[in-house]
């Protein structure tokens, strides 16, 4: 078994979509482990996306996840992380492949519906960012 963290984000909450993402998380066969609709201050996105910070669309990334609530989760499965990036599909809606969660539900390479660790390494430090080992158990 693996973990990974996901994100339902601001846009896909603000549309109400976070009810039939999580209802495509569960039909995946993910478990869902951890989960917590949480409105990330400025700073708090900073922090979470600091491995970006030199790249031209840091600002507009960090003012969008702060600008409103997202679902923040610990999903589980077999290889859950590879697994995951799978559901969501490309960064940019547009080139993902149909019957992805950002092809159905994306708006922009900015605005696309969900966020999803993208190695071992950074599913560790994004799930011990958001989430306290308890809330883990
Ligand atoms: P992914 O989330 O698929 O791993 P990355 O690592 O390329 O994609 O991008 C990190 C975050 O920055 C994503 N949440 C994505 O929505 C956002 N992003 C990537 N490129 C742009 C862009 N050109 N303009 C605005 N936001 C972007």
């Amino acid at each position: 078994m693996e973990r990974t963290f996901a994100i339902i984000k601001p846009d896909a909450v603000e549309s109400r979509l976070a009810g039939q993402i999580l209802a495509r998380i569960e039909g995946a066969g993910f478990t869902v482990r951890a989960m917590r609709l949480q409105h990330l201050t400025k700073r708090e996105a900073e922090g979470f996306y600091a491995v970006h910070r030199e790249r031209p669309f840091f600002g507009e990334l960090t003012e969008f996840m702060s600008s409103g609530p997202c679902v923040l989760l610990c999903l589980e499965a077999p290889d859950a992380i590879r697994k995951w990036r799978d559901t969501m599909g490309a960064t940019d809606p547009g080139k993902a492949a149909a019957g992805t969660l950002r092809k159905d539900f994306g708006k922009s390479i900015g605005r696309n519906a969900t966020h999803g660790s993208d190695a071992p390494d950074t599913a560790a430090f994004e799930l011990g960012y958001f989430f306290r080992g308890l809330e883990l158990v």
